[in-house]
């Protein structure tokens, strides 16, 4: 079966203080039994993830997370676990105990979702044991908040239509080449099979252009490197070649004429922005012996990855600028809020969403530091950057 990304699913993260019924709420949203409800405060510690297909929105992944008011050196931890997850959330659930409500706590929230751009919906939960009254009362303070009780289906059923609604107001459109070609263009995607190409597949960044083309109706014609030569003399008015890094300089020369990007360039665009990228990549010239320079992968689990961020990234650094540079590599989910350093180079960050992406962007010009990525990288150190990039010129 094939799965959507994590990456491309919306995440959707409930916060709100201990006890308010998160879990609770979480369980009834994706209907099975999977994070662990008590009375005790403080019982879920720490963040619990289940995609599912919230239709007919989409494909998400809910996240329950530990209570923001928790106590002592443990509940800090929690806090900043449950604080870590803000970086990834898209869509965030509050959850207010109806009967025990804590707008300062939900305040202070309120000022990192401001920062981060996360828009979320305001849930009163425990309506049940409300008089009919206070009910109302509240109803009349918190106009844009849903009430409900997570005792009650109906209650839980009418939330997640709700949910939708914003959602899909919300939804932006990610594309990848359906913003820049028009309905009935053609694509020629060159797919190296060499020693590298993983055996009997095509891996995710191609298959995702070509999922992408498919939903623009764009017409794609999909070759190796051998064949491109002869490809084109067989196809008339290709608009666009979108080849792997490893191959451009080689398909440069034989597609002369026709745009031509990669598709680590248009996931930089998509997964990013591509202008931050390229100003980070310009710092490169002006690094000085031993600068600091973060190298962060996304993925802990992909070895070609780590061998592009920890082997060849620096290789190639080193000897374009005929000196060693200082590498610290941070892998997974980590990314530091204080950086010290000369320059960050991330990876493509397939395994992360947009969201992630820009926000780590934001720490980083928040911290005075330049960042670039790994496509970015290898296209400028192959001498390619310009060319590849050509065609978004009028964007940056
Ligand atoms: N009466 C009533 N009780 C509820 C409701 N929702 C949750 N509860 C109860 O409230 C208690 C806390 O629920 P949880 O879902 O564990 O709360 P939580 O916010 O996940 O709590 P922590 O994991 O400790 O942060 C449990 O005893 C639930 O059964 C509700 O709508 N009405
Ligand atoms: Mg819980």
């Amino acid at each position: 079966m094939i799965k959507t990304p994590l990456a491309n699913r919306t995440h959707i993260a409930i916060y709100g203080n201990r006890n308010s019924g998160k879990s609770s709420l979480f369980n009834k949203i994706i209907g099975q039994e999977i994070a662990i409800v008590s009375d005790v405060k403080g019982t879920t510690t720490d963040p619990v993830l289940k995609t599912m297909e919230l239709l007919p929105y989409g494909p998400v992944v809910f996240i329950d997370t530990a209570g923001l008011d928790d106590e002592g050196e443990l509940g800090e931890l929690r806090i900043k676990s449950s604080q870590k997850i803000i970086l990834r959330t898209d869509f965030a659930i509050y959850v207010h105990d109806s009967s025990n409500i804590d707008m300062q706590s939900f305040n202070k929230l309120k000022k990192q979702f401001k920062r981060f751009n996360i828009n979320y919906l305001e849930v009163f939960n425990k309506i049940d044991l409300l008089s009919p009254e206070n009910l109302e009362k509240l109803k009349k303070e918190h106009k844009n908040a849903v009430f409900v009780s997570s005792l009650n289906d109906k209650d839980v059923l009418y939330l997640k239509d709700e949910l939708i609604d914003i959602l899909r107001k919300n939804e932006e459109e990610e594309t990848l080449i359906g913003d820049i070609l028009p309905y009935g263009s053609k694509v020629v995607l060159v797919v190296p099979i060499d020693s590298e190409a993983p055996k009997g597949r095509i891996i995710l960044p191609q298959v995702q252009v070509i999922r992408d083309a498919l939903d623009h109706g764009i017409k794609t014609y999909i070759l190796r490197d051998t064949e491109l030569e002869e490809g084109l003399k067989d196809l008339d008015d290709i608009d666009l070649v979108i080849t792997d890094s490893q191959a451009f300089k080689e398909v440069s020369k034989i597609v002369k004429g026709i745009p031509l990007t990669s598709f680590s360039i248009l996931f930089a665009r998509q997964k990013g922005d591509l202008s931050s990228f390229e100003a980070g990549v310009e710092k490169i010239a002006s690094l000085k012996e031993g600068a600091r320079v973060l190298i962060s992968e996304s993925c802990t689990h992909n070895h070609s990855h780590e061998d592009i961020g920890r082997v060849k990234i620096p290789r190639l650094l080193n000897k374009k600028l005929g000196f060693e540079l200082n590498y610290e590599f941070k892998m997974g989910h980590d990314f530091p809020t204080e950086l010290d350093y000369d320059l960050v180079i991330h990876c493509g960050s397939c395994m992360l969403n947009k969201k992630t992406m820009l926000n780590r962007i934001s720490i980083c010009e928040e911290n005075g530091v330049p960042i670039t990525n790994y496509g970015i990288v290898l296209a400028y150190l192959n001498g390619i950057l310009d060319e590849a990039t050509t065609m978004f010129k009028g964007e940056l």
